[in-house]
């Protein structure tokens, strides 16, 4: 991990970059899957399934007898701890619902907003070294929430052909009505354009590599809408001499494990914790699974010391982290004052993990700084909101005139004149 100690203002940029995402080199490759997809639907996912995924498939969508199957193979234990954490991410999504207010601007004049559900939503969530039922459920539930028609869900198989038996579970218990063996480029073609199988969506969602994100880019430019910009995991943890090192080592860590390109950076005014947290960093990571990964994202990863908690909060808000964790004695008042980041864990008891599996909040967030103007998923992702507006004759009458020098000033003179052909 970088040290880095007392950082001038003028060198924030630098000590708190990003790694860039190098995509332009994939772009034709990604075209091309995209543009035969759209072509030859199915025919080209099962090309595509073997060429990439190593896979001979006999049919692309997911039988009632393998979500059963997958039911089966999954232990008591795992399913109990889904259902329980699905239990709290629907508690607090359904918590978001939008109520609308109409509001009369002017007598005889009234507007208002009615949130309507997107009709058909694709959610993909990616094969690789970890499965991440838990983004099925964190995609899922508002989806089924707000009351999306159409939930479909696309994933990679493995060589059997097989989707992993918690990615079905998940699927089924949080409402979504159709699987796909698909991944990858592939899939995002064929939620973006429809196939024989693979319904069109309006929006797709999940996380993906570098060649998943760039097709996400690539359809979203014309054909659809996407959740949000993509990029690797990250989390800042803030800490005063209160914290203790073993917890802020674990929350970095637990950023780290994710990718060789993920961020864990502390921000801290202890030089006694900075040193501690190192330490702890190298006992803790000894003993993980995912060591080799882990080291690799660590070296781009940063312990930074500052003078007090008023810089470390703007160094925060400058860095705009997709994950915060605040370990200082104030917690409460610090929270106060964070205006960019897209998750905030308080306190000594609420690690990363919390929001990543179970505890209600979302953990599909804005990376790469991206916080700075987007939110994290969450109801409103899966509905839009649609004015309406009825006006009386009356309100027509009072309104009409300001329309009118209005229209007339832009030049529009038949805006103007549906207006004065009601005034007559
Ligand atoms: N930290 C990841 C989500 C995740 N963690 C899934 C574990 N499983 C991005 O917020
Ligand atoms: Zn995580």
């Amino acid at each position: 991990m970088n040290i880095i100690r007392y950082p001038e203002r003028a060198e924030w940029n630098n000590v708190l970059k990003r790694s860039a995402l190098h995509t332009e080199d994939i772009r034709p490759a990604v075209q091309e899957i995209i543009g035969k997809v759209r072509t030859e639907g199915d025919r080209a996912l099962y090309e595509y399934e073997e060429k990439f995924d190593k896979v001979k498939l006999a049919s692309l969508i997911v039988t009632p007898e393998e979500f059963d199957e997958a039911g089966k193979a999954l232990e008591s234990g795992l399913k109990e701890a889904i259902l329980r954490a699905l239990e709290n991410i629907r508690a607090f999504h359904a918590a978001q619902k939008f109520e609308s207010k109409k509001v009369e601007t002017v007598p005889g004049v009234t507007c208002w907003q009615k949130a309507v559900p997107i009709e058909k939503v694709g959610l993909y969530i990616p094969g690789g070294t970890a499965p991440l039922f838990s983004t099925v459920l964190m995609l899922a539930t508002p989806a089924q929430i707000a009351g999306c028609k159409e939930i479909i869900l696309c994933s990679p198989p493995n060589t059997e052909g097989k989707i992993h038996p918690a990615i079905l579970f998940a699927a089924q218990a949080a409402g979504v009505k159709k699987v796909f063996k698909a991944g990858g480029v592939q899939a995002i073609a064929a939620m973006a354009y429809g196939t024989e199988s693979v319904p069109k969506v309006y929006k797709i969602f999940g996380p993906g590599n570098q060649y998943v994100t760039v097709a996400k880019q690539e359809v979203s430019l014309r054909d659809v809408a996407i959740d949000m910009p993509a990029g690797p995991s990250e989390v800042a943890v803030l800490a005063d001499e209160t914290a203790n090192p073993v917890f802020v080592a674990s929350d970095l860590l637990s950023q780290a494990e994710h990718g060789v390109d993920s961020q864990a950076v502390l921000i801290t005014t202890s030089e006694t914790l900075l040193r501690e947290t190192q330490a702890e960093v190298e006992r803790q990571l000894a003993a993980l699974p995912r060591k080799a990964i882990t080291e690799k994202s660590l070296e781009s990863s940063r312990l930074i010391l500052v003078k007090d908690l008023n810089e470390a909060l703007d160094m925060v808000n400058e860095y705009a982290p997709e994950h915060l964790i605040i370990e200082t004695k104030d917690y409460q008042d610090i929270a106060e004052r964070v205006i960019n980041a897209g998750s905030v864990f308080l306190g000594p008891y609420a690690p990363e993990s919390a929001g990543d599996y179970a505890s209600g909040t979302n953990h599909t967030l804005p990376t790469n700084g991206y916080a700075k103007a987007y939110s994290g998923v969450s109801l409103d992702s899966f509905i839009r909101k649609i004015t309406f507006q009825e006006i009386t004759r009356e309100g027509i009458r009072t309104l009409g005139p300001t329309i009118q020098v209005m229209a007339e000033n832009e030049h529009l003179d038949a805006h103007k004149n549906a207006i004065t052909v009601r005034l007559l």
